[in-house]
């Protein structure tokens, strides 16, 4: 299983992005971390990255694809879980130039729909928590922004090429969990017996008050 998470800043990618490594037993690609871990170990590339981590800019493009190739190079013949990127439809058209070189384009786009309210309350949370430098109000205000201006329009792409599912996030980390394997699942199982299916992209985004859950808003 490939999976490619795109999602506003708080939507869950991390938190989702373990459990589907976890579940399918795939690596779990988080460009956002490795960027992280460069800061943490205060290498070259850390050095210069810091400033757009802390100032909740994107990093050039050519840092996070280079990182994502060694990744799938990595992660090659097998499945794995991307999260982090693409965040631009410039990343979008790379990423996909690279997977399809080395055979690993996504089986899917997974998108986790939350609302701008809840995205804030989750993120200046984890602020009072892990205290990460991106979390202040005003910081989100800004990513968010970034977001619907240069990530949100790749949902569109990712519709056209039939392989995008949307799930609401606004639930429970759990809940939101299961319903992601839940699809997940059902897709591997239509996969494995005809991996060259025509694709058509779905929105599952109303499936939990269709089976008598309470609507989240
Ligand atoms: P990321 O690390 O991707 O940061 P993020 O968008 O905030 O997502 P994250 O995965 O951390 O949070 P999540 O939603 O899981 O990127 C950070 C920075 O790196 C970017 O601003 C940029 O500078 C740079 N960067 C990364 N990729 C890049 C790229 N491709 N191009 C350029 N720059 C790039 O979780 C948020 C919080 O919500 C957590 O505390 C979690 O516990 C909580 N939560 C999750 N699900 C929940 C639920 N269902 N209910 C309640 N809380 C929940």
């Amino acid at each position: 299983m490939k999976v490619l998470l795109i999602a506003p800043p708080g939507a869950g990618k991390g938190t989702q992005g373990e459990v589907i490594a976890r579940h399918f037993d795939i690596p779990h690609v988080a460009t956002g971390d490795l960027l992280r871990d460069h800061v943490a170990r205060d290498t070259e590339l850390g050095q210069q990255m810091r400033k757009y981590l802390d100032e909740g800019k994107l990093v050039p493009d050519e840092v996070v694809l280079d990182m994502v190739r060694v990744a799938l190079e990595d992660a090659k013949g097998g499945g794995v879980v991307i999260d982090g990127i693409p965040r631009t439809m410039e990343q979008a058209r790379a990423l996909y130039e690279i997977a399809r070189e080395l055979d690993m384009t996504a089986d899917v786009a997974l998108h986790l729909k939350v609302e701008d309210d809840e995205l804030v309350r989750r993120l200046l949370a984890r602020a009072a928590d892990q205290g990460r430098s991106d979390d202040t109000e005003d910081v989100i205000r800004h990513r968010l922004e970034l977001y619907y201006e240069v990530t949100h329009p790749i949902l569109e792409w990712y519709s056209d090429r039939g392989i995008l599912v949307s799930v609401d996030a606004m639930r429970s980390a759990d809940q939101v969990g299961r319903h992601i394997i839940t699809a997940l699942e059902v897709l591997r199982q239509v996969l494995k017996g005809n991996p060259d299916l025509p694709r058509r992209s779905v929105d599952l985004t109303g499936l939990g008050t269709a089976f008598g859950a309470p609507p989240t808003d």
